[in-house]
């Protein structure tokens, strides 16, 4: 049996639009499934599956059927699934878990094939967006969490939808990119203490595919890129990471912004 590699790949958020309708990227996210059970040994999920999630007691959010399928099929075929939770769908309680899966709410160190990893979301990292922080402090409250909760689902998850399409990253694009330096996680990653001891911090979030070597460090500082304009995703072998597109297995990216 040839050797089985380990994958990374995060925002697919699923239920908007991105360059094509959420059931016309959830194909293809389906497809990059296919070809995980193919090749993977074990598959990270770095967050912002969905664009909106919350699980009532007795209900969750409709639409997503056919992806969570996927998810358990490759479970069964004996790839280890880990999930990350993002901004957008912080609200996993234990619905994944019940199915076998592994959920982060935080980032991770992982190693494989001997190379030290960080891994996450990327959401709060580094200096600056401190009203996200807020935010996202108000939204891991277990209390606003119940009191969301005793909404009506159509009312709760109308308002979910409403806000993440009007969220602040209508473009998803590298229109705010100043460089690598102004980078919240550039900087986060810059000033990691034990910076010498990872060699790759793996991030979503940004939605800009990046494969940067630290000035401080040998380390890189990966972004997953997103599956909503890029379709892109990340794969670990014996022979080190690669930024990859849809489709490609070998070929590495450029990402000379
Ligand atoms: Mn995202």
């Amino acid at each position: 049996m040839s050797q089985k590699h380990i994958y990374f790949a995060s925002d697919f958020h699923l239920g908007r639009k991105g360059l094509e309708s959420s059931s016309v990227r959830e194909e293809k996210i389906l497809g990059l499934f296919d070809h995980f059970k193919e090749n993977a040994a074990k598959v990270y999920l770095v967050g912002d599956l969905f664009d909106y999630w919350f699980e009532y007691k007795h209900a969750i959010p409709k639409g997503f059927s056919s992806f969570i399928t996927a998810l358990v099929s490759l479970k069964k075929a004996g790839v280890d699934v880990e999930i990350f939770t993002g901004n957008h769908d912080m609200w996993m309680n234990t619905y994944f878990q019940d199915l076998g899966f592994k959920v982060h709410k935080d980032p991770i160190f992982v190693e494989h094939f001997g190379k030290k990893i960080f891994v996450g979301h990327g959401d709060g990292l580094g200096p600056g967006d401190y009203t996200y922080k807020f935010i996202r402090k108000v939204f891991r409250n277990r209390v606003c969490q119940r009191l969301f909760g005793s909404l009506h689902p159509n009312v709760g998850l109308g308002l979910m939808k409403y806000f993440s399409n009007r969220s602040r990253e209508k473009s998803f694009g590298k229109e705010d990119f100043i460089s690598f330096d102004e980078e919240w996680l550039v900087q986060f990653c810059e000033s990691f203490p034990n910076k010498h001891e990872v060699d790759y911090f793996v991030f979503g979030h940004r939605h800009i595919p990046m494969d940067y070597r630290l000035k401080s460090s040998n380390s890189r500082y990966i972004n997953l890129g997103d599956s909503l304009y890029h379709y892109t995703y990340g794969v670990l072998k014996e022979s080190g990471f690669s930024l990859l597109s849809y489709g490609e297995e070998e070929a590495h990216i450029e990402t000379n912004l």
